[in-house]
């Protein structure tokens, strides 16, 4: 296995024998190998597209545009297909699925895709296996004839031999530049982020065509000898940018089905009965959980990014959402086994158990999340296993309302936290933010979040927000929040009204963050360069490089990145980046505070 796809990477570099997160070198293997089918799968798919030829399926509208004069029918559920793609592609994530038989699941249903997607391109573009090979470049093998065999017998050691050609050590191999190899991953794995937030939006019912049909033609970039030419894949790499900032104000979309977030106090100590603790991102699963625990007398916990679920008039609106429990996501082997109840995992940052986890009989993943020795629910419209298992738990006691003992980390955390001072609650307050900026009561705002992670480096986002002084303002968001949002009482409000820390919600509402950005730069005239806002991203997944690269689309600089950079991008590459689109690295930058734009 190579894999450096992530901030933990080992020492840096990449994890090649068992990954920092606990991915075998199976699971890394079996994942490499997905991408790399998903690529041929999206050869014959953009093709169309490349062809201004539309597919369409039954009475499903052509994909990707009506526009496009020439429609072809085709036998097969195209948006089935399209939904697979994302879905997929988002289980490769860090701390996503660790599952390799569903990874072997996911391999086998690429492969019927790509029989009936070919037939067609053959059908109607004249399109061959021979014409696809040719098609390549270096950087793309062809696998052997053996492949299609080996897979129907799922025996995982041929697999896995076979995904060897297809991993990052073989392609800087075959393509002998390691700028070049480091930008076509920064493409996959701005997309993996994107096709995250794409899942979320699409299963609360927000989806756009040109979102599929982007992902398509990126991973079939990804075949062509145009992928070998380096500023084709940085180009390449900041339309995953562009798209990803439609994606994140898609989810914004999709989210707002449950209200426009308002400011709420989140208690974080518990209330006696049995509980279910939700974790990762999606609102639509804990919707679900809410509706099914409704009058059962189960209380529903939020934990990691779904805090700000609490701030959703249409979640908050069930009594049974008691609170939250729990910091960041590397936290969560420690605070889940001290939750006396059941959990459910709707997607990263999962953490694999670990041999004796008390709570392996009491967590549940569902959607594209998965560990082994996990019990995994194919959906959230029937959650019984879930409700069984948190009424066989002991649930929390009359004495743990008093005090959380449970849980160390909760133990320092204030009573409540207050959220949901989102950035339509700010567009909404713009008049009042203005004038504090005129009075000189705000001199500058600060933008610090993104990912969370266990190493030491972070206590420096801490840090960094402490010695802020009185007249700053400082937006957070992701589970980055988490090394910060303890301050917030001590932090005070400006001029006693607007409170000096905003919390904007999970890492996708960077597009709250960007709309915040360019309502300031309109009433103030000026451009969001010319704004007195500094943003400093901590990044963990690749949920982060979406983000970083939507940021760097929309050219706002400079960005400080840290704690450390990533693996995959190169001295050569990191020049471009920070010469042309004003990336800084905290990891060599530790005077960062010094470089910043002076608070005062
Ligand atoms: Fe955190 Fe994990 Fe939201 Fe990430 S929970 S680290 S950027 O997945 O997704 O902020
Ligand atoms: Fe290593 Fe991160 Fe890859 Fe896991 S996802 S194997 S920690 S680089």
């Amino acid at each position: 296995m190579f894999c450096y796809q992530c901030e933990q990477t080992s020492h840096g570099m990449s994890c090649t024998k068992t990954g920092e997160c606990g991915k075998t070198a199976e699971v890394a293997m079996l994942q490499d190998l997905l991408i790399h089918k998903l690529k041929e799968l999206s050869f014959f798919v953009d093709a169309f597209r490349a062809n201004k030829k539309s597919i369409k399926f039954a009475d499903q509208p052509p994909f990707p545009s009506e526009e496009m004069s020439d429609v072809v029918e085709v036998p097969f559920d195209v948006h089935k297909m399209n939904v697979f793609l994302l879905d997929s592609i988002f289980a490769t994530m860090t701390n996503v699925n660790f599952d390799d038989d569903r990874f072997i699941d996911y391999l086998r249903e690429t492969e019927g895709y790509i029989a009936q997607v070919k037939a067609a391109a053959n059908t109607h573009l004249g399109l061959t296996d021979q014409f696809f090979a040719k098609a390549c470049g270096k950087q793309y093998r062809q696998l052997p004839s053996r492949y299609a065999s080996v897979l129907a017998e799922g025996d995982i050691f041929e697999l896995t031999d076979i995904a060897g050609s297809t991993g990052v050590e073989q392609k800087q191999y075959d393509v002998d530049n390691e700028d070049v190899v480091g930008a076509q991953e920064l493409v996959v794995y701005g997309l993996k982020g994107a096709a995250a937030y794409a899942a979320h939006a699409q299963l609360i019912g927000k989806e756009d065509s040109s979102v599929y049909s982007f992902a398509y033609e990126a991973l079939a970039f990804l075949t062509s000898p145009d992928a070998l030419d380096l500023s084709k894949c940085l180009e390449m790499a900041l339309r995953v940018g562009s798209i990803n900032y439609l994606v994140m104000k898609l989810l914004s979309e999709a989210n707002a089905t449950f209200g426009e977030p308002e400011p709420t106090e989140v208690p974080v100590r518990p209330k006696p009965g049995k509980c279910i603790l939700v974790t990762g991102h999606d609102l639509s699963m804990l919707h679900d959980v809410l509706e099914a625990t409704k009058d059962r007398g189960i209380q529903v916990y939020t934990h990691g990014e779904l805090m700000p679920a609490h701030t959703y008039p249409k979640l908050k609106a069930y009594p049974h959402l008691a609170g939250h429990f729990g910091g960041a996501w590397q936290n969560q082997r420690r605070q889940f086994s001290k939750f006396p109840g059941a959990i459910l995992v709707t997607t990263n940052c999962l953490m694999p158990l670990i041999h004796k986890s008390p709570y392996k009989d009491r967590i549940f993943t569902t959607g594209v999340c998965g560990g082994e020795d996990i019990q995994h629910l194919e959906s959230t419209k029937d959650l019984s296993k879930l409700i069984q298992a948190a009424e066989a738990a002991p649930g929390f006691t009359e004495a743990d309302t008093e005090f959380n003992v449970r849980d160390p980390v909760q133990k320092h955390m204030p009573p409540s936290f207050h959220v949901g001072h989102s950035y339509q609650w700010i567009v909404k307050n713009a008049q009042t933010v203005l004038k504090l900026i005129q009075e000189g009561k705000i001199k500058r705002f600060y933008l610090v979040g993104g990912c969370d992670g266990s190493e030491g480096e972070r206590s420096f986002y801490t840090d960094l927000v402490k010695q802020l002084p009185q007249t700053s303002v400082v937006m957070t968001l992701g589970c980055g929040k988490y090394r910060i949002n303890h301050l917030e009482e001590g932090m005070g409000k400006i001029d006693g009204t607007l409170p000096r820390l905003l919390d904007l919600g999970q890492c996708n509402d960077a597009f709250g963050a960007i709309q915040v950005a360019l309502t300031l730069a309109d009433a103030l005239n000026c451009g969001v360069n010319d704004l007195p806002l500094s943003i400093v991203l901590s990044w963990f997944e690749q949920k982060a490089v979406a983000v970083l690269l939507t940021l760097l689309f929309l050219k706002v600089k400079p960005l400080y990145i840290g704690p450390k950079l990533p693996g995959f991008l190169t001295k050569n590459v990191l020049d471009v980046l920070s010469r042309d689109f004003g990336l800084v690295p905290l990891a060599t930058e530790h005077e960062v505070e010094a470089k910043m734009s002076p608070p005062e």
